[in-house]
């Protein structure tokens, strides 16, 4: 089993990951450190360790990721897994991201399911359901219910917008996939839609699971959110999609293909258009949904807009880094079409900083809410930012 494991003090938050089956332990001035894995798997180096004021002082680091520095008295004979597990206030708390994900994970695949029946016309019906139930990260659910939970929202309250989130992210990539787009095979492992079902039949399936996301919106949500939350997120839904947000995006980079004078300030608008603002809406729903403030709203905002960039530039990174087996898609593309993307215009390495520096700023950007109650946030600028696939 991987623990996420934090230390909180009213000061300062300690956050890093470690494998509870991994062996370690603490004495006066060594810490005997059998290399940590992160809950992805890379490895955790350490980065110094070293007696001050008293204390053993160690910091753990991912990559060029440097997390905080975790004190632990020099006389503590207990090992690193039983520091980090302790309980809470000054001490650590464990928190099982996997554990989470794959909590939430199943939840919105059951309410998915729910949501849209097999029923006439089947053709239509069914091309939905494969898309939509073909597997997938449920990233943007996740980030969804997250933030509702950390303004004080519940799960329940959340799914339908969660669902919502995931039907429209279906249909776009339903409809990225199109001949008249990016032309592709294959998608989360299966051949693309309308290899299946046929282009007419694929266009109409994503046509049809984004209407019935603002109607779930509407429709599903539970009666004891107040009608004027609910108008906002539709309202925010609405622009995320149309010409300012992911058809802008689209629209932007196919006119961008072909032309190598593209340059980063151009590159970072069509991510943040295609890409970043959905996911920032999930975040923002998920608050506006659970009751955020003002102030909140705009952390949350700011917290997703690092993490929806982090996730394109990641997604750039992969293209070049994997191969199709472990992405589910074709690799390879972006350097086959010449297409601008990241590690293109920066060099892999500097990309790979970046995504990094993105991760840490989403992060900070929750230093403010009580760490506990942002564990699931922060782990997922992790997850998003050390993903494999
Ligand atoms: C929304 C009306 C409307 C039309 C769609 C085609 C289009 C307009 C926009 C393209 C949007 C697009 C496909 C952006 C790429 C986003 C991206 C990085 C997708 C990969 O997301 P993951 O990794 O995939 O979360 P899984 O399969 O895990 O869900």
């Amino acid at each position: 089993m991987t623990y996420m494991a934090m230390t909180a003090s009213s000061q300062s938050l300690h956050f890093f990951t470690v494998a509870s089956s991994q062996e370690c332990t603490g004495a006066r001035s060594s810490f005997k450190l059998i290399p940590f894995k992160n809950c992805h798997g890379a490895n955790l180096n350490l980065a110094s360790l070293g007696a001050s004021n008293g204390e053993i002082a160690c910091h753990l680091k991912v990559g060029s990721l440097a997390y905080r520095k975790y004190s632990v008295s020099p006389r503590s004979t207990k090992t690193l897994v039983q520091l980090v597990t302790e309980k809470e206030n000054g001490k650590a708390v464990a928190f099982d991201f996997n554990e989470y994900m794959q909590s939430k994970g199943v939840a919105v695949n059951k309410a998915l399911d729910k949501a849209i029946p097999l029923e006439y016309p089947e053709k239509l019906h069914e091309s939905m359901r494969y898309s939509l139930l073909a597997g997938g990260k449920r990233v943007r659910p996740a980030l969804c219910i997250a933030a509702c939970e950390l303004v004080g929202g519940t799960q329940d309250l959340a799914m339908p917008t969660a669902c919502a989130m995931e039907m429209i992210h279906t249909m776009s990539l339903i409809h990225d996939d199109l001949p008249c787009m990016d032309n592709d095979d294959f998608r989360r492992g299966k051949p693309t839609n309308h290899k299946v079902f046929g282009e007419n039949t694929a266009v109409l399936a994503g046509d049809a699971l984004l209407s019935f996301a603002f109607e779930h919106i509407a429709v599903a949500t539970s009666k004891t959110v107040p009608s004027d939350r609910i108008l906002r997120v539709i309202s925010e839904l609405g622009k995320t999609i149309g010409s300012q947000g992911l058809v802008g995006g689209q629209v932007a980079d196919i006119s961008c293909e072909g032309d190598s004078s593209v340059d980063l300030k151009t590159l970072e608008w069509i991510h943040i258009h295609k890409t970043s603002v959905l996911l920032e809406c999930s975040v923002v729903s998920g608050g506006i949904l659970g009751g955020a403030t003002e102030e909140e709203i705009e952390r949350i905002k700011r917290y997703a807009r690092c993490v929806g960039l982090l996730f394109q530039v990641v997604d750039d990174i992969l293209d070049v880094t994997k191969s199709s087996e472990e992405l589910g898609k074709t690799a390879g593309k972006d350097l086959l079409t010449d297409k601008a993307t990241y590690p293109k215009l920066m060099g892999l390495e500097k990309a790979k900083e970046f995504a990094a520096e993105l991760a840490s700023r989403a992060k900070k950007e929750l230093s403010c809410f009580n760490p506990l109650k942002a564990a699931p946030l922060l782990g997922l600028a992790d997850y998003i930012a050390f993903r494999q696939n």
